[in-house]
């Protein structure tokens, strides 16, 4: 499963503070850790007032690339945003994130036609976040036309299907389920991506939510995820499940990482 490292993100606190400081080696730090963690891009996500975004999110690429290799990710709500950072970026990685809302696709597919950058497309509009299977698919389906107009190929495109919290919706995980197989019979190369915390929203033991999602995720074809690899037991529970379903041959990636102690060496 290919990782997206959440750790950069201005809506957590200690990472606010750490921007409203102008602490480089904090979120130095937090690159380096997630990378040697296994992060296969590192998310960055200034989650300040529009006004500032630009150049909070400038500062932090500028810190991520000069601490790590590692791809970004670049998170934003706002696509002009994104426009104007994008080119301090120094390798193609992952935009996150383009939708049906407003004129998203307009500014996002034709800035990323031609080159090798991927895309996280979310799948909701002007109406807001759909919750039935359908509505997604047929968002997918638009989203993906609309792309191709741009020859963005589906391989290049994660679509995040907007996992809804299971004590809002109870049959949430069964929708993305569905909607994750309806999606790749239609496009097989297409990636499907999630954020791993929204599932567990306003239940207790959090943790053990968030974990189950992501083994059952797994199995029903999730190939990227926005998640903390620094968290151990996330990771190992990664690792496991893609062991259990064929998918880690002689469970090398899970008898290394153990070795390696990036599984299995703290609680
Ligand atoms: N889909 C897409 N993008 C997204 C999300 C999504 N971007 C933002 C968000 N959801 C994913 N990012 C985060 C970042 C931090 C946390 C949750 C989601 C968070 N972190 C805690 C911390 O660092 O203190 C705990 C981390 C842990 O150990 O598990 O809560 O859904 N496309």
């Amino acid at each position: 499963m290919i990782i997206i490292g959440e750790k950069i993100n201005g809506t957590i606190p200690t990472v606010k503070q750490a921007i409203e400081q102008r602490d480089e080696e904090f979120i130095c730090n937090l690159a380096i850790k997630q990378s040697d963690a296994g992060a296969d891009y590192i998310d960055v996500c200034a989650g300040t007032d529009p006004k500032i975004e630009y150049e909070t999110l400038k500062w932090l690429i500028d810190i991520v690339q000069s601490a790590v290799d590692t791809p970004l990710c670049i998170d934003s709500p706002n696509p002009k945003t994104i426009e104007s950072v994008f080119h301090y970026a120094k390798r193609p990685g992952i935009i996150n994130s383009v939708s049906e809302e407003g004129n998203k696709c307009d500014i996002i597919f034709p800035l990323i036609q031609g080159t090798e950058w991927q895309v996280i497309a979310l799948t909701c509009d002007d109406s807001g976040i759909p919750s039935d299977v359908q509505t997604r698919v047929d968002i997918t389906k638009s989203l993906v036309d609309k792309a191709g107009k741009y020859n963005i190929t589906p391989n290049r495109i994660h679509i995040d299907p907007l996992v809804i919290a299971l004590s809002t919706d109870n049959n949430s995980l069964l929708k993305f389920m569905e909607t994750a197989k309806i999606i790749k019979k239609l496009y097989p190369t297409i990636k499907i991506t999630s954020g791993l915390s929204n599932i567990s929203f306003g239940m207790p033991l959090r943790r053990v939510i968030n974990q189950n999602f992501l083994t059952l995720a797994l199995y029903a074809g999730m190939d990227s995820a926005i998640m903390d690899p620094c968290n151990q037991e996330m990771l190992a529970t990664v690792l496991a499940a893609e062991a259990l379903l064929g998918r880690d041959k002689f469970c090398r990636n899970y008898a290394n990482a153990f070795r390696k102690g990036k599984i299995g060496s703290k609680k």
